[in-house]
């Protein structure tokens, strides 16, 4: 019999490409050529399967252009890039990679919150240009980061690993907003308590965003939003672009109207809105709070096994549509 096709859509780890050729005839791209929507509509002809990672969008003229596919393995925990109703429409199965990647992506939040509040970037490239004449009192104070209070929006996983880290780490007071209260039992493991989004935005001395991506959380941080937060609050977005309004924080932060931000994500990436790339007090990261060597490789594995149990007849372990499996 023979096995069946799938595209890998970005390079990936040669590993997981031989993993997958043990069981598939794969396309692969691993000279990572850009591929346009047409593109990728026509590798998907004929294909039972994809890996895919967060830029690819398979929406419906996708799908329709790949009537065989079965199955999207995403390599990533969020899966905006997929118009999943038009996936269980059509009977296609969208998996992602939640857990393998949460403590990383925690580990990397607090990185640029540490880098933002206490002006890493900022100073570093002041010392590179060679502007480093004395010590003084106040050359590039920061904010505190043990013992403030840590906001974060958006308490899946990832905001559970902040919270402990801050709590447990770095005694911060922790306060959170989700849609969902969490259980007592997780609220007392990550000293957490919940607020309204309004007090969170009152009260955060640094506030980290880590809510998906959908048209509901479209510029949850906007300038009315930044116009509430503290002058000496930090802002970190480690979520997805389009959750701030990239203009509206370009200007707050120009303006003073809050100290600092980390930004990993950014709307339109990998364009960067021009006014963050001009004020100094802001760390601008290209995508990477995942990027630790074996985490992307927890990550590919996962999006491998999730085809390879699927297209083989069983169960995969980490579908985003299960009502496909019924
Ligand atoms: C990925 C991410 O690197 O998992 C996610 O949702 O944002 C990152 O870990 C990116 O989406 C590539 O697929």
């Amino acid at each position: 019999m023979s096995k069946p096709a799938i595209l890998v859509a970005r390079a990936v780890f040669p590993e997981v490409i031989a993993l997958l050729e043990q069981h598939f005839q794969v396309d692969d791209n691993q000279a990572d050529l850009p591929l346009t929507s047409q593109d990728l509509a026509q590798r998907l002809q004929g294909k039972t399967g994809a890996l895919t990672t967060g830029s690819e969008r398979i929406d419906a003229a996708a799908l329709d252009a790949a009537p065989s596919l079965r199955i999207c393995a995403n390599m990533a925990v969020g899966f905006n890039n997929f118009d999943v109703q038009a996936m269980t429409v059509r009977g296609v199965l969208g998996t992602n990679t939640p857990d393998v990647l949460t403590e990383s992506t925690a580990d990397f939040g607090f990185a640029l919150l540490m880098a933002a509040a206490r002006r890493v970037s900022e100073s570093e490239h002041y010392l590179r240009a060679g502007k480093w004449g004395r010590w003084s009192y106040d050359l590039f104070a920061g904010s505190e980061v043990h013992g403030s209070t840590l906001g974060i929006l958006g308490m899946g996983r990832i905001g559970q690993g902040i919270a402990r880290r801050g709590a447990h780490g770095f005694g911060m007071k922790v306060i959170y907003h989700n849609r969902s209260r969490l259980s007592r039992q997780l609220e007392a493991d990550c000293r957490a308590r919940y607020v309204d989004k309004d007090e969170l935005l009152e009260t955060s001395d640094h506030l980290v965003l880590v809510l998906p991506y959908s048209p509901a959380s479209h510029h949850a941080i906007g300038a009315a939003e930044l116009a509430r937060m503290k002058r000496t609050a930090t802002l970190i977005n480690i979520a997805r672009g389009g959750i701030v309004d990239d203009a509206a924080l370009a200007l707050a932060l120009r303006e003073g109207r809050i100290a600092a931000a980390g930004l990993d994500v950014f709307e339109g990436e990998p364009k960067v809105h021009p006014g963050l790339l001009d004020v100094p007090n802001v760390v601008l990261t290209p995508h990477i709070a995942s990027a630790t060597t074996p985490t992307r490789m927890a990550m590919a594995k996962l999006a491998a096994e999730n085809l390879i149990a699927f297209l083989g007849g069983g169960r995969p372990l980490t579908p985003i549509n299960p009502e496909v499996l019924k």
